[in-house]
């Protein structure tokens, strides 16, 4: 035991942040002392989260202190990785990428951007001029396994790919959520910290929490109803809840009839698929599917809530299409306790619109199968055969950020091979992991606590409008670089050398540099809704106009910054936010619930919702097939998440793997006495595209005919850096999904409802303890 010193008590500081691990964004009360965390615990006066936190929060202590953290730039040799310096690994880095692009053309650079890219501002703001200097078509990104088909309906229905509509839970009666699972998830696309306080206060004000889902998951525990449908099929419940509301007469566009189009369209959509002919299909009760519809309509305030069970599967488009206008015909969307808007202090939204980036679908494709681009991105399904289909659009170098797609995309024991094949690969990641370990050079950020904070993306997806900005909580060491700082200096060299492109480049280099992300955010929470309500004249600095112009070039921001971009229905925001004032309130500031702001705030040309967009009925050809798709036949194979794991990156920190292994598949009793496997006992799970060994796990909250294995698991590859990750191996559900399995519409994978077949791979120790004779070989003799 340690007894601390009065010096030593009153040397601790405390700190305030966010925590930067999943959406929830909770507030953290940091204990330090010198360079040391001494606790970390939730800040009861957080505005947001309340002090909740959830068991990960601590993991920031241990990837900040974690030994097999990189901290320096790592150069593979023919013996294995060395430490290299900073300037002679950027400059090496972005030498080969030049001759890559020399020999073959700018889109022979492949880019994936990984999910914590969106955590930090600095990433989130500084990637665009990396990504312009890159100039590269062959752009991939997490978006494509994840959220893609919500951008997509956000763009086609409300004009903005950033718009995204956010269920109002804390002031609902009926909140039915299909697909997601935010007990374990903490919220997505619903940033809320503490969910299960907010879903028990939706109870005990007498309303009702509902969840769909072929598994019967934590969420659906703390639920009144949970209902299970048959994976891939939510379509045809959608589509049949879409044919109650007209036929039953329930429809009520309330406060926005006058601004929605193609109403009778919609009508149509349904009209084959009222809930009697769907009930097999989805093996929902055709009553069931009535009720809900019934319920939508006639409670005041409620909202279907649909997340990663929907969209990353393969009719993403069209269920989150489907969701979007249920919420409308019922009168929900933009209505308290329904599905609403938000205001962030940094409205993204608008500044993606202000550079021109309100976002766009289908303008090229990708070279081998021909699935669409988004936003610039084409699908991670289709990275691997990029890489390895020859051709003269063939990627040949390779940058990742921030990303582990080995572990998190489908078939990932392909990229695995494509990864090993590329001419040159960096990886801007503080980890030697499954992706990592193929790169030429490792460049490692400072660690998650060495950087200040303000979340710009998931203030957009809040339940409720808060903002706060923090300061590194430790300063980085001389020798260390943000993720921004890697971004700027690779741009810069990789800037054409030509005198009038590398003068521009020095300038914004010089200016971004200066800036850096607080710099920037600083402006545009200044140019925001709740910035500085100054006269024009005194906004205005050449200064800040040169650099906007490097972050959005060619954009009238001028005009924009004197106009105030947001300024007539601001009007009555709270006025005054910078970083300045944000300092002076570490525990964040609230900025009220969400507010009905339509039609303001869309983004289509004409400030009207088109219900029925034709890539929508066009797609909707593809779903008369299901209905009569076999179901005896075959196992459907879903994920799951842990609220102790985060995609594939949390398994070094020992306090969140130890205890129970919890890689493993979950299955049906039915199931396992079908295929022969027994709880506890091994199992051989496959697929068209691979085959992976795991425990089994029998139990009753799985629906017949579906099993389960989490993601981000299979540390086991060899020659990965994090030690306790690789001795809680796992197995990578992965090297199980397809990458053919797509939404052909969006081009999001489909890695929910892959068919795959099980069976027992009892070891001879397990089928001895059951008391069955083995013979020679090992098989069970009858
Ligand atoms: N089967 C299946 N697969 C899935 C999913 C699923 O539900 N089922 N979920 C999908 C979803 S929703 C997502 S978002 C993806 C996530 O997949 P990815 O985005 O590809 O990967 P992550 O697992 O988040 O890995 C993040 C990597 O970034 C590194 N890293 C962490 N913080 C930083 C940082 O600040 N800077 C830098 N430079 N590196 C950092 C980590 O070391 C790690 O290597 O997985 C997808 N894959
Ligand atoms: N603890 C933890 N939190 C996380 C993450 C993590 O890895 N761990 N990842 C973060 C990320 S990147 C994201 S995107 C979010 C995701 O957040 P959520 O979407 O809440 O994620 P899941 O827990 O995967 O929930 C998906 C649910 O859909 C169900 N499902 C699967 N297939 C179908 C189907 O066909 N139909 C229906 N109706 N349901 C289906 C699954 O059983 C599961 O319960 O979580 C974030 N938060
Ligand atoms: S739920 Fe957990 S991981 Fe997510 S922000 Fe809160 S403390 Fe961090
Ligand atoms: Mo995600």
């Amino acid at each position: 035991m340690t007894v601390n010193t009065g010096a030593e008590i009153e040397s601790r500081e405390v700190h305030f942040r966010n925590c930067t691990l999943c959406e929830a964004m909770c507030g953290l009360r940091i204990e330090s002392h010198g360079d040391e965390v001494i606790s970390i615990k939730g800040d009861a006066e957080d505005p947001f989260s309340e002090g909740f936190i959830c068991p990960k929060a601590v993991a920031l202590q241990d990837l900040q202190n974690d030994p097999d953290r990189l901290r320096q730039p790592l150069r593979r040799t023919a013996d294995g990785w060395e430490e290299i310096s900073w300037s002679e690994a950027l400059d090496y880095t972005a030498q080969r990428l030049i001759q890559v692009r020399e020999e073959h053309g700018r889109n022979a650079l492949g880019v994936y951007l990984g999910n914590p890219n969106v955590h930090d501002h600095g990433n989130t703001l500084f990637i665009l001029p990396f990504l312009r200097a890159l100039a590269t078509r062959k752009r991939f990104s997490a978006t494509s396994l994840d959220q893609l088909p919500h951008m997509l309906a956000n763009l086609t229905m409300f004009g903005n790919q950033g718009l995204f509509p956010v269920p109002d839970i804390d002031r609902c009666d009926l909140f039915v959520c299909i697909g997601g699972n935010p007990l374990a998830s903490n919220g997505s696309l619903m940033s809320a910290g503490g969910v299960e306080r907010r879903l028990k206060a939706i109870r005990e004000r007498g309303g009702k929490v509902i969840t769909i889902d072929p598994r019967k998951a934590e969420t659906a525990k703390v639920a009144d109803e949970h209902i299970f449908i048959r994976p891939g099929t939510d379509v045809l419940l959608l589509l049949a809840t879409i044919h109650t509301l007209f036929d039953e007469d329930l429809i009520n566009l309330g406060h926005l009839s006058d601004i929605i189009d193609d109403v009778e369209l919609l009508r149509l959509a349904g009209e084959a698929y009222p809930a009697d002919r769907v009930a097999q299909a989805t093996g929902v009760a055709a009553e069931d599917i009535r009720r809900l519809a019934r319920a939508l309509a006639q409670t005041r305030q409620a909202v279907l809530y649909g997340r990663m069970g929907v969209s990353v599967q393969r009719y993403g488009g069209l269920c989150v299409w489907l969701i979007y206008c249920i919420n409308i015909l019922t009168g929900h969307l933009d209505r308290r306790g329904g599905l609403m808007f938000t205001q962030p202090a940094i409205d993204l939204p608008a500044i993606g619109a202000m550079s021109g980036h309100k976002g766009h679908f289908d303008r090229y494709r990708s070279s081998v199968r021909g699935l669409p681009e988004f936003g610039g991105e084409l699908p991670a399904s289709t990275l691997a055969e990029e890489i390895l289909t020859e051709g003269p659009e063939q990627i040949k170098a390779m940058v990742v950020v921030a990303g582990n797609p080995v572990l998190s995309s489908p078939n990932g024991g392909r990229l695995d091979e494509a990864f090993s094949s590329l001419e040159f690969m960096v990886s801007i990641d503080m980890y030697v992991t499954e992706t990592s370990r193929h790169a030429d050079i490792i460049l490692p950020p400072a660690g998650p606590l060495q950087r200040s904070h303000i979340d710009i993306v998931f203030a957009t997806l809040a339940v409720r409008n808060t903002v706060k900005y923090s300061p590194p909580l430790f300063a980085k060491e001389e020798n260390e670089l943000h993720d921004w700082e890697i971004f700027l200096e690779l741009s810069r060299r990789l800037s054409s050398r030509d005198l009038r492109s590398s003068i521009e480049a020095e300038i914004k280099y010089k200016l971004l540099k200066r800036l850096g992300p607080d710099g920037l955010a600083d402006i545009y929470l200044q140019l925001g809704p709740y910035g500085r309500d100054l006269p024009a004249s005194e906004r205005w600095s050449g200064y800040l106009e040169i650099a906007l112009q490097a972050l959005h070039p060619g954009h009238p921001l001028r005009q924009l910054w004197k106009q105030g971009p947001l300024s007539e229905e601001n009007r009555d925001l709270p006025k005054g936010l910078s970083i300045k004032t944000l300092l002076q309130h570490p525990h964040g500031v609230d900025l009220g619930p969400l507010r009905p702001c339509l039609p303001q705030r869309l983004f289509t040309k004409d400030k009207r919702i088109n219900l029925a967009p034709k890539i929508y009925l066009s797609d909707l050809s593809r779903v008369k097939a299901l209905l009569s798709e076999n179901m005896e036949e075959g196992l459907l194979l879903i994920g799951r998440r842990h609220v102790r794991s985060n995609n594939s990156w949390l398994h070094n920190s020992h306090r969140l793997v130890k205890g129970k292994n919890r890689c493993t598949l979950l299955m049906h009793p039915r199931d396992a006495s079908r295929y022969g496997v027994r709880d506890g006992e091994d199992a051989e799970v496959r697929s068209r595209v691979g085959v992976v060994v795991l425990p089994v796990e029998v139990t009753e909250d799985m629906m017949p005919g579906v099993v389960s294995i989490p993601h981000g698991w299979g540390h086991k590859r060899s020659g990965v850096s994090w030690r306790t990750a690789s001795e809680h191996g796992g197995v990578s559900v992965n090297d199980l999904t397809d990458e053919l399995w797509v939404d052909p519409l969006s081009g999001n994978a489909a890695l929910n409802g892959v068919p795959v077949t099980v069976k027992s791979a009892a070891s001879r120790k397990d089928k001895r303890r059951r008391g069955e004779t083995l013979t020679q070989d090992g098989s069970v003799a009858i």
